[in-house]
């Protein structure tokens, strides 16, 4: 039972390891992932000169949203860099007065 235990804990420790490495090679401006859960979605379309994209996402409980395609502000203009048209993506979002901004996002590979 024992060694159960430990075995168990070195899978683990590897584990965090192994996550550790992956996301160590963000570039230095990447904004820190913040600590609530990420919505899913994929980029519908992107304006850059409005600082928004068209967003489909899953459910996003913290805005009490269900899924959706709406437009969303970008909270920091050089995230327009990174996105385009059909990509999937990780990202965070919050309502300000009638609209919402992404505050965190990630393009998934
Ligand atoms: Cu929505």
């Amino acid at each position: 039972m024992k060694l159960t235990h430990l075995a168990l804990s070195l899978v683990i420790a590897a584990a965090s390891v192994s996550l550790a490495h992956a996301q160590a090679p963000a570039p230095a401006a990447a904004p820190t992932k913040p600590a609530v859960a990420l919505a899913s979605g994929e980029i519908v379309n992107v304006y850059p000169k409005d600082k928004k994209v068209l967003l489909k996402h899953g459910p996003i409980p913290s805005l009490n949203m269900t899924a959706m395609t709406m437009e969303y502000g970008l909270k920091d203009a050089s995230m327009l860099a990174q996105l385009k048209k059909g990509d999937k993506v990780k990202f965070a979002a919050e309502q300000a007065g009638d609209n919402y901004f992404v505050t965190y996002i990630e393009v998934l590979k």
